[in-house]
């Protein structure tokens, strides 16, 4: 049986898929790892949990050893208008974080997934179904740690063997965790507004077109790839996926199918703005399909439904 360590195991991703993972392995080979933020106490309950500092080495590798971990999920991360706002810390967490990781895991012979992002595209990419192997100029500092974290992975298994394996994620929309500090935020959060006040404020011009995906579809994935054939894989760091093109005028059109009054009203944040332009409008995610068998299960409409149902009953 794998022994599981997920670090960022209080955030957006690593909350659901602690749990995701608990289910197929057990619970007490998932260990979790957050960093200051207190996790759910029924989360905390269920496995081991430990605070862990991804920036000091040894925090890491007490746990790998201490657990005999052969497989690190290695979430922690700053997101992007958060990371453009402290860009030394974000560095800090993103490059050092993972360069501790990859060390541990190099030592300890851990297969490692990291998730990387349509941030690491920048303005001189392809808009439209941005290919899986094309420029990546990204503007800002996430995106400049995340391609810099794809090519990290890929010595690290060319040079050393690590089994590194990744994909790029477009926004993630959740209703269990609220993500912090990300550009496709908003996803979420118009969501959630929607069902409490019937009316969302969104920072994003209403038709500014990123992908989506729904949380379910992510967990898939990242366990999905990490059990794939590695002879299939010709790429490893990172895989293109998505599952949805949309804009926060397309969202707010289905929501409408749900609750008609629902109100969209704009207040363009430049910051956030300024990062989502410099993203792709849609991916091609063909690699993924033919090397793992990538496919999503939920278009917008059903993401729609489901976030709908489950935040009215939490209401
Ligand atoms: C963000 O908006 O920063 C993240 C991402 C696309 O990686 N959700």
């Amino acid at each position: 049986m794998k022994r599981v360590l997920v670090t960022g195991a209080v955030g957006q991703i690593g909350s659901e898929l602690v749990v995701y993972l608990r289910g197929i392995l057990g619970n007490d080979n998932v260990v979790a790892a957050g960093h200051t933020k207190p996790p759910d106490p029924s989360f905390r309950e269920s496995g081991p949990f430990h605070f862990i500092e991804c920036t000091r080495i040894e925090s890491v590798a007490d746990l790998v050893k201490r657990y005999r971990i052969d497989t690190i999920y290695h979430l922690a991360a700053v997101l992007s208008a958060s990371a453009e706002k402290d860009p030394q810390r974000a560095w800090q967490v993103n490059m050092g974080g993972l360069y501790n990781v990859l060390e541990v895991a190099r030592e300890h012979q851990c297969a490692v997934f990291t998730p990387s992002s349509i941030a690491t595209f920048g303005p001189g990419t392809p808009l439209d179904k941005t290919p899986q192997v094309t420029i990546q100029r990204p503007s800002t500092l996430y995106g400049v740690t995340k391609v810099s974290g794809e090519l990290l992975c890929d010595y690290y298994f060319k040079r050393y063997g690590v089994d590194t394996r990744g994909v790029r994620y477009p926004g993630l929309v959740s209703y269990k965790t609220p993500p912090g500090g990300g550009t496709t935020d908003y996803a979420v959060e118009i969501y959630v507004e929607a069902v409490r006040r019937g009316r969302y404020t969104c920072y994003l011009r209403a038709d500014t077109r990123l992908d989506m995906m729904y949380m379910p579809d992510a967990l898939r994935a990242a366990v999905e790839i990490m059990a794939a054939d590695p002879r299939r894989l010709k790429h490893r760091n990172a895989f293109n996926i998505t599952a949805m093109t949309v804009s926060p005028e397309s969202i707010a059109a289905v929501i409408r199918r749900f609750i008609p009054e629902f109100c969209l009203d704009v207040d363009v944040d430049p910051l956030r703005q300024g990062i989502a332009d410099s993203w792709p409008n849609s991916l091609d995610d063909r690699a993924a399909r033919e090397e793992w068998g990538w496919a999503p299960r939920y278009d917008l409409a059903a993401m729609t439904h489901d976030m709908l149902v489950n935040i009215s009953k939490r209401s």
